[in-house]
């Protein structure tokens, strides 16, 4: 008695777990509680046939399963019930305890950073910023800056031109001139921004970045030229960088001077010989500079023997690959996380 009683129960244990709807269950219910044809109900009828002395013990096993069974019917029902009630709603519910997915945050590309922190050094020494259209006229990109239409210096830009008299421009000088047309000095002005040229290795890029600046007043001298950029490549490249003037060329400035700087990877050891980032010569080109010519003031209407001022101007990418020891310009731009990556956010 006591095992049939045992059998039945695991037999229906069984039954309850795979039924899946609430006929299902019901007829469950039918099979081992049914009044007429229940299994369980039969065990209770046997009760009768059983010796007196067992009756008791056996009858108490009986009302315990039985009532063991029916919680475990009301159960199912009820998880049944929910079930049916949450797909009913949609699905199940969000679990707003649970930790959420944590986006990636977003990092600065380096050459924003590199220009960013190029202008906090300007902005911190007075500097204002201004912009410029990228498709320029001849004049401004070229004339004014004192590079006439056959002057060989045309030849040493490699020029994308947008129509007869148009082009993308090759540096962001002609936003300076465009803020001398407009105003008076003094002015201590730089224009960051994309510039083009028709050039395209692991050095050089067709779309680039570039500073420039100027400054212009009564009795600029450039002694304030290697002062503000001195100060400038200290801030940038870290106090103890040697820095050095080197007589040079430019159309728009008289005289025009390249500013290098120690070699930051073998620090500025000239017989080191072989350096791979300064080619061994222990100094590294970051900046043209000079007094600004004359006839570029003559221009835009400032009076050369009142006002004189330099300029200068410098490559975003060269100065960021120098900083973050880079051999190929088209990193910037070919947008590859694990490039981009790199740089903390
Ligand atoms: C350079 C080097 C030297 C420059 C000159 C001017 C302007 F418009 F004021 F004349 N802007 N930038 C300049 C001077 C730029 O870049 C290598």
């Amino acid at each position: 008695m006591i095992e049939a009683l045992e059998k039945l129960h695991e037999e229906a244990a069984r039954r309850l777990e795979r039924c899946a709807s609430e006929p299902e269950l019901e007829q469950i219910r039918i099979d081992y509680l049914g009044r007429k044809g229940g299994k369980l109900t039969a065990l209770m009828r046997g009760l009768r046939e059983l010796p007196a002395d067992e009756r008791p013990r056996a009858g108490q096993e009986l009302n315990r399963r039985r009532a063991e069974l029916e919680d475990l019917l009301d159960a199912r029902l009820k998880g049944l019930r929910e079930n049916a009630a949450t797909l009913a709603d949609g699905g199940p519910r969000l679990d707003v305890t649970l930790p959420g997915n944590r986006p990636e945050r977003g990092r600065v590309h380096p050459l924003t950073r590199v220009t960013d922190e190029i202008i906090d050094v300007f902005t911190g020494m007075g500097f204002e910023i201004a912009r410029g259209p990228d498709v320029e006229d001849d004049y401004h990109n070229f004339e004014a800056l004192n590079i006439p239409r056959d002057h060989p210096a045309r030849d040493m830009q490699d020029t994308f031109f947008v129509s007869e008299d148009h082009v993308l421009r090759t540096h962001t000088s002609p936003v300076q001139i465009r803020v001398m047309e407009q105003r008076r000095p003094p002015l201590q002005i730089i224009a960051p921004g994309a510039v083009y040229r028709h050039d395209d290795d692991a050095t050089h890029s067709p779309v680039f970045h570039q500073v420039e600046g100027f400054m212009v007043d009564h009795g600029i001298t450039f002694g304030d030229l290697k002062g503000v950029l001195t100060h400038f490549l200290e801030q940038i490249f870290q106090d103890e960088v040697r820095v050095r003037f080197r007589p040079s060329f430019f159309p728009f400035t008289e005289p025009s001077a390249e500013v290098d700087i120690g070699c930051i990877l073998c620090r500025a050891d000239e017989d080191s010989g072989g350096c791979r980032v300064c080619r061994g010569s222990g100094w590294l080109e970051i900046l043209g500079s000079g007094m600004i010519d004359p006839n570029v003031f003559d221009f835009v209407g400032y009076d050369t023997e009142t006002f004189s001022g330099f300029a200068f101007g410098m490559g975003v990418e060269r100065i960021a690959m120098l900083k973050y020891g880079m051999d190929d310009i088209r990193m910037f731009f070919q947008n590859d996380v694990r490039f981009l990556r790199q740089f903390p956010p």
